[in-house]
């Protein structure tokens, strides 16, 4: 009998395996899986010849935060959007590119379990200078009864209620990287067939790295503690587990990721004239500190853990401290 055990699972293989383990599992959720890394495999062909088709500049549009929206933000939004609008598991989208949620009203997608929050494009400042962006998502059991229309009640949940988290990352190779409960995986696309073929199982995020990240651009308008902590990141030597690097892209999929792999600290904190920060909870704090925390890492906004932040509303802003659980910890001690 010939050996069927295939030594490379595609995403799809991978999500079907763990439906194979949990017979109690509907499906739903691995497809909504399937669905985006469908979407993001097109994307993808697009983030890849950015700088040879007119898909570059603005839009001439603005988004909700007030910045200039690409061509490409609009796109990736629609793709994964209509991904999960055509697919069975989802129940409604939110998205950092639309002022509002969006509920999808036919029968099949009022049955379904799930909701979906993602932001489609982040770091697109970085699309005309070549440098790695992303898609961050997060997926949510609907808190109101299946067979409504999906309402506000579904979208402002905890992040500690989401059942799967993940991103891409359109960089060197393109990566899909997803958590549930059970662990996160990295799959990366092997365009010669087409597919996210699984290249990192059960990501953990090491207790200790070298690497912390942050825009130094801001270190004055940062509060004390988090100037002390940089300062005593500089000062690191071997004595005390330096030397640290300092890295930091601009792009939080491409410096987040690199830190869960490598171990390391990424910190977007408050600023004396943006205390909130800028990163947006639901669409890049919420799946990114889910993921870590599933990896073995801690999330905070310096305060409390991401994960139990209650969103007052879709775009609502948070400080982030992310990574390395020892790390975190360390950095805790000066706030
Ligand atoms: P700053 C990109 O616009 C983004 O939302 C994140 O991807 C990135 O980490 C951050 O903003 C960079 O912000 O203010 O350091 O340029």
């Amino acid at each position: 009998m010939q050996n069927i055990d295939r030594k490379v699972s595609t995403l799809d293989e991978f999500t079907i395996q763990q439906l194979r383990n949990f017979p109690t599992a509907t499906g739903e959720l691995s497809g909504l899986l399937r669905d985006i890394g469908l979407a993001a495999k097109r994307v993808n062909v697009e983030v890849n010849k950015a700088g040879l088709v007119d898909i570059l500049g603005d839009a001439g549009s603005t988004n909700v935060q007030g910045e200039d929206v690409k061509k490409l933000d609009v796109f990736a939004n629609n793709q994964f959007m209509g991904a999960l609008r055509h697919g069975i598991s989802c129940a409604g989208i939110a998205s950092e590119e639309l002022d509002e949620y969006i509920a999808f009203n036919d029968e099949v997608s009022k049955n379904s379990k799930y909701v979906c929050l993602f932001d489609p494009l982040d770091g697109s400042g970085n699309i005309d200078v070549n440098v790695s962006i992303g898609t961050i998502f997060g997926v949510y059991r609907r808190a109101t009864p299946k067979g409504e229309i999906a309402s506000a009640p579904d979208f402002l949940q905890q992040g500690k209620k989401q059942v799967a988290a993940g991103y891409i990352v359109y960089g060197s190779s393109t990566m899909l990287v997803y958590a549930t409960r059970r662990g996160v995986n990295g799959f990366t696309l092997d365009p010669s067939i087409g597919e996210f073929c699984l290249s990192h199982p059960n990501i953990k995020c090491p207790e200790f790295g070298k690497i912390y990240s942050v825009n130094h651009g801001n270190f004055f308008r940062y509060s004390e503690g988090v100037r002390n902590y940089i300062d005593a990141c500089q000062k690191k030597d071997k004595g005390n587990g330096g030397p640290y690097t300092q890295r930091y892209i601009g792009s939080m999929v491409s410096d987040v990721h690199r830190n869960l792999i490598k171990g390391g600290i990424f910190m977007y904190p408050g600023t004396t004239d943006k205390p909130g920060g800028k990163l947006r909870l639901l669409y890049e704090c919420n799946p990114f500190a889910f993921i870590l925390e599933v990896a073995g890492g801690k999330a905070t906004d310096g305060k409390q853990r991401i994960l139990d932040i209650q969103p007052e509303t879709l775009h609502q802003r948070s400080p982030l401290f992310i990574g390395s659980k020892g790390m975190m910890e360390e950095l805790e001690s000066y706030l």
